[in-house]
């Protein structure tokens, strides 16, 4: 196998050029993928072992990746534990039977509850023979799980997990433990199942202060990380304001937006810890030169690094062309020197 991305982690890149994969680099913005997704609900194709390694595998076939990513969604989490989520076109998430009240803690199963996960397993099983670069397992942050759960889907505002926070911390706490022993026996799965590195996506840490975020995300992303055998990559929304507080968690590598440059970042991370990022995601939508000297100049910021992994500093989006890609990742090959 292949695996400029395993070097990278573990501080042995030689090569002159970074490993690359990109967050949601499955989804709506392949034509490949929206051609299944007219035959097949989104609930459907990461349910079914077939079409989740069909899915996780579409990206590779087009690009030059060093690493895959599986197909399926952090909210599944929330699934294994009795709930209903739905994903709605044009809407998103909606989890019908959201936790309004302090007796919810009851309704949530956690011993066991794993187990309804075993089509992930069968996923990863299905896919592992067929890739020739590692595959990246991942979940939800408690955080962002739970403030899904709370809200009952997307928002921007956050009202009602913030509510919590402020009225009643300790049933908030109580939930952030549910979702968090779940969480880990989920990774543990997915370990045995054979995924070599795992990411956690606290999306919406960014909307805590240092206070709650030290109270309410961090306590149990430091539980997570501690119990996870393969390196782990940690992701929030504007990790660049937080660089302290995701390294005291000590993960593998910390995946960074675009705010600040690698120059900034760089002296506040220890060299134990990999820095993965931050290319503006919305470079995508300008002219194929300007992609590739956006690319440049960061490949050269970040020259003989060995613990770097090239990737947007967050997701594609939908709207976004697969030819702009193509030029990024080739690009990214061609290296540091060039
Ligand atoms: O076809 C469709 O309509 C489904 C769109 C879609 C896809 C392709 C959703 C719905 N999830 C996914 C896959 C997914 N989600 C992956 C694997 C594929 C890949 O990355 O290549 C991963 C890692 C996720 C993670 C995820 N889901 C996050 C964390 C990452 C981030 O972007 O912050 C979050 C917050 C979700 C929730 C989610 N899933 C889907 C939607 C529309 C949402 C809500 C997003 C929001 O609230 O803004």
């Amino acid at each position: 196998m292949r695996s400029l991305f395993l070097d990278a982690l573990a501080g042995k890149n030689l090569t002159s050029a970074p490993p690359i994969w990109i967050m949601r680099q499955a989804g709506r913005y392949l034509p490949e993928y929206r051609s299944l997704r007219e035959k097949y609900s989104f609930s459907e194709m990461y349910h079914t072992k077939e079409l989740i390694a069909e899915v996780t595998l579409q990206p590779l076939k087009r690009y030059d990746f060093d690493a895959a990513i599986l197909f399926s969604d952090i909210l599944v989490v929330l699934e294994a534990m009795g709930r209903v989520v739905e994903f709605i076109d044009g809407k998103g998430p909606v989890i019908a039977d959201s936790f309004s009240s302090k007796s919810d803690l009851y309704t949530l199963k956690t011993e066991g509850a794993v187990e309804s996960l075993r089509y992930v397993y069968d996923g990863i099983k299905e896919v592992l023979p067929k890739l020739n670069v590692p595959l990246i397992g991942f979940a939800g942050g408690p955080f962002t799980v739970a403030a899904y759960l709370i809200e009952g889907g997307t928002t921007s505002s956050f009202t009602k997990i913030k509510q919590w926070m402020w009225k009643d911390p300790e049933t908030l706490l109580a939930l952030l433990d549910r979702i968090t022993q779940v969480t880990i026996d989920y990774l543990h799965m997915q370990e045995q199942a054979g995924v070599h590195a795992l990411q956690i996506f606290e999306s919406w840490a960014n909307i805590l202060n240092l206070e709650q975020l030290n109270t309410f995300s961090l306590p149990f992303i430091n539980r997570i990380i501690k119990s996870c055998t393969v390196p782990t990559l940690l992701f929030s929304k504007d990790a660049c304001r937080r660089v302290a507080e995701f390294v005291s968690v000590q993960p593998g590598a910390i995946s960074f937006d675009c705010s600040e440059s690698i120059e900034w970042i760089e002296p506040k991370v220890p060299a134990t810890i990999a820095l993965q990022g931050n290319l503006d995601p919305d470079v995508l939508f300008a002219s194929h030169g300007v992609i590739e000297e956006e690319t440049a100049r960061l490949l050269h910021q970040v020259k003989n690094k060995k613990r770097f992994i090239f990737n947007l500093g967050h997701g594609m989006k939908p709207q976004m062309d697969p030819s702009a890609l193509q030029v990024l990742v080739d690009r990214v090959r061609l290296g540091w020197n060039k």
